[in-house]
């Protein structure tokens, strides 16, 4: 029989490449989607044929309980959360309730379909084996770098302290029941499906406009930032790996190369023959509260335990998503128009 698995977050950039990464091996993928008319259900439909849709959110517990009930996954990946951070500061509670305590309901919902009391087993056979979607927000201010599994969080936003939160219960709940219960401690990851009011996105889509005439200026924040940036497409195959393991562990999972978002922005302009400088306006109105200044990961284990490895770099990335841009805003309607952020 196909191996069941139950995605949230399926309507966002990564649901739709992990479901189709493991429609490929052959499971059976059900995505948990909110809301009675969730405008984002359409594109799933249209992207995911093969998925069947399951009724839940991540802020109430007895749809959660319900849908493991219905679907009897082997898997269940987490990956629903108000993943934005500068919306953080804006809907603290909110994100707390979603990011950070979603996933307290998501594995008290595994917890008790499964029948798991408050003793602690030592066999995980036949158990639902539970991925939760961590973050590299979660080092926040660092002190050393390149960041791996055991260095210290010191999270920068409300976004960042709800993750390390879920980061530890996913772990307390591995210590406490003997559950499956794994965290990817994933660092920033992009594609053409990423949410145009991230940075990569932002500036692919403003390229693609300057480019085609539809725009003269890109207006960005702290250009001075750096990140490990890779392939959503090659960050999902690391999620599938680590509940594939014989042991639950979380994982670092980045490139291990860093970037500035002024190198972003270079790389971006120079895929389209333009020089940025004619066009990017740095505002200090898109700054943040609080800034995460330099990310990279150090993602040794996971190659050496998973066999894992990045296979697109930072400049195909860029390249990648400036020619899909281009192509998507010679065609139609502009995707920035479903997001409310500058
Ligand atoms: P997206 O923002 O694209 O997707 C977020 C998903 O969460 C959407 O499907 C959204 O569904 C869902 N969601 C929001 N609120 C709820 C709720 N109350 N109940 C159920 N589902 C909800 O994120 P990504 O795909 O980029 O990221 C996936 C996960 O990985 C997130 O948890 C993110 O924080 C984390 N992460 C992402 C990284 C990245 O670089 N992309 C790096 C590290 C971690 P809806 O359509 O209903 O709004
Ligand atoms: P991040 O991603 O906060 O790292 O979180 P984002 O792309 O929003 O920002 C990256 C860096 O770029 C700087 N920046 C800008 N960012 C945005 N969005 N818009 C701008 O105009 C702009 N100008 C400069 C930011 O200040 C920041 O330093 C992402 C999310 O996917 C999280 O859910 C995930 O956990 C982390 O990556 C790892």
């Amino acid at each position: 029989m196909a191996r069941r698995a139950l995605i949230t977050g399926i309507t966002g950039q990564d649901g739709s490449y992990l479901a189709e990464h493991l429609l490929a091996q052959g499971y059976e993928v059900w995505g948990l989607v909110r809301g009675q008319a969730n405008p984002r259900v359409s594109n799933v439909r249209e992207l995911l044929r093969d998925v069947r849709l399951v009724r839940g959110d991540l802020l109430d517990q007895g749809s959660l309980i319900s849908a493991v009930e219905k679907v009897h996954p082997d898997e269940v990946y987490n990956l629903g959360a108000i993943s934005f951070v500068p919306m953080s500061w804006e809907q603290a509670e909110l994100t707390a309730e979603v990011t950070g305590m979603g996933v307290l309901r998501m594995l008290e919902a595994i917890r008790v379909c499964s029948g798991i009391s408050s003793s602690r087993t030592a066999d995980r056979s036949g158990q639902i084996r539970f991925y939760q979607a961590s973050s590299s927000e979660m080092f926040g201010q660092v002190r050393e770098t390149p960041q791996n599994e055991r260095t210290p969080f010191h999270p920068r936003s409300p976004y960042g302290v709800a993750k390390a939160y879920g980061h530890f219960l996913t772990q307390n709940y591995r210590e406490s029941y003997g559950m499956f219960a794994v965290s990817g401690i994933l660092f920033n990851h992009e594609s053409p499906r990423r949410g145009a009011e991230f940075v990569t996105r932002k500036v692919s889509l403003g390229v693609a406009r300057i480019r085609l005439g539809l725009a003269g200026e890109l207006r960005l924040g702290n250009l001075e930032a750096r990140r490990d940036w890779g392939y959503a497409g090659d960050y999902v195959r690391a999620m599938h790996l680590m509940l594939q393991a014989d042991a639950p562990e979380d994982y670092v999972i980045g490139t291990g190369r860093t970037h500035s978002v002024r190198e972003l922005v270079e790389a971006a302009f120079t895929a389209a023959g333009l020089n940025w400088e004619d066009y990017v306006v740095a505002d200090q109105s898109l700054h943040r509260p609080a800034e995460v200044d330099l990310l990279c990961a150090d993602p040794k284990k996971a190659r050496a335990n998973l066999g894992w490895d990045p296979g697109v770099s930072f400049e195909e990335l860029v390249a990648m998503m400036v020619e899909a841009d281009t192509r998507l805003l010679a065609a139609g309607p502009d995707p920035a128009q479903a997001t409310s952020w500058p």
